[in-house]
């Protein structure tokens, strides 16, 4: 595990890493409601990810490429995507930058460098590796990293992703987070590796396992990766370990495959709590403050949800734009026909 000799970052700064960390915790679990209420169609939690998600979206540069699977909000307000945006992707609405064609959770953010969201395990990995190899031959000073499970280093793009990396020393952090279940497989089932940081050492860099419930030690770490990359000194696994502590997605049940004490286990390394406590111990925030703080961003996704819900969805014509630069025959046909569907009213606008 990292060890950490003081605090990364001065307390004003980790004010705000709370705040984020607050921030997210309260989109999650107002998106876990909404979904329930019928309100969204889907969504995936990232709660008691918080310190890894944030601790590593901290520790990059705007320049840098994030290559997500589907679980990472937390490093997308790093970014500074706003929270509008976000909601706007998940329920799909008008003002969706991807026209509601995609599944909740799915998003990406070009000016942000923030890659569309892989569903497929993995396969972002080896478009992570892709993008550091093309940066470098370009002569940018980024990195690229790509966000993955315990569950993800099983797959072919995973050893592909790490063998060329270190094969052509590609700029890369390969950030895994292992929250100790890949759906309802326990990380114990996964792999007979000791760790998964280890794996590292047979495609030639450093492996690195941290706390990931303790954002200075991902801070650090990923800061530490980030700059050998920069150097030239090629790739670095870091193997956050943290936990999953709502369902895998909406979808999910946990309670039918691990138990309540488990739960509760690592309820108790809550990241938030585990920040928050320091905070307090070092005299930067009160109780109240932190309080305070909760209520702040609960009214402002409240805030952002409402107005979201207001916006309502995409025009259905919609649909054929993007297709054609120039529209085929076939697609004129089609087009022509949903209009006298439209008409009839057997689809509504
Ligand atoms: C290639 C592929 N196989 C199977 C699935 C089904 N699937 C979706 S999420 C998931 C588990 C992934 O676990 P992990 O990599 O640990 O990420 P986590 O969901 O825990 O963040 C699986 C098997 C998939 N999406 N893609
Ligand atoms: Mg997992």
């Amino acid at each position: 595990m990292g060890q950490m000799e003081g605090p990364s970052l001065p307390d004003t700064e980790l004010l705000k890493v709370l705040r984020t960390m607050s921030l997210g915790r309260a989109v999650d679990e107002r998106c876990m409601n909404l979904q329930r209420q019928g309100r969204l169609g889907f969504y995936v939690p990232m709660e008691g990810q918080e310190g890894a998600q944030i601790g590593c979206g901290w520790a990059l540069e705007k320049g840098d490429w994030i290559c997500p699977a589907y679980r990472e909000m937390g490093v997308a307000l790093t970014r500074g995507i706003p929270l509008s945006t976000i909601l706007d992707q998940l329920f799909g609405n008008s003002a969706d930058l991807s026209k509601g064609r995609q599944m909740p959770n799915h998003y990406g953010w070009r000016d942000h460098r923030f890659v569309s969201a892989s569903s497929p395990i993995g396969t972002q990995i080896i478009h992570a590796v892709g993008l550091a190899y093309a940066s470098r031959y370009k002569g940018e000073k980024v990195i690229s990293v790509p966000f993955f499970g315990d569950g993800a280093t099983s797959s072919t793009d995973f050893h592909s992703g790490m063998n060329f990396a270190g094969v052509y020393k590609a700029p890369v952090v390969f950030f895994c987070q292992n929250n100790q279940w890949a759906i309802s497989l326990p990380r114990e089932k996964q792999t007979k590796s000791t760790t998964l940081a280890m794996k590292a050492n047979a495609y030639g860099f450093p492996g690195v396992q941290v706390d990931g419930n303790d954002f200075h030690a991902v801070y650090s770490a990923v800061k530490d990766a980030r700059t050998r990359a920069i150097r030239g000194e090629g790739p670095t696994l870091i193997e956050a370990v943290t936990y999953r502590m709502g369902p895998h997605s909406t979808s999910d049940d946990p309670r039918r495959y691990r138990s309540s004490q488990e739960l509760a286990t690592w309820k108790a390394r809550d990241p938030i709590e585990r920040l928050k406590e320091e905070l307090v111990t070092r005299g930067a925030l009160t109780e109240a403050d932190f309080d305070k703080m909760q209520e702040e961003v609960r009214a402002e996704v409240a805030q952002a949800v409402q107005q979201a819900e207001k916006v309502g969805p995409p025009e259905p014509r919609t649909l054929f734009e993007d297709v054609w630069a120039r529209p085929i025959p076939q697609l004129q046909e089609e087009i022509q026909e949903f209009e006298e569907l439209l008409k009839e009213g057997v689809i509504r606008p």
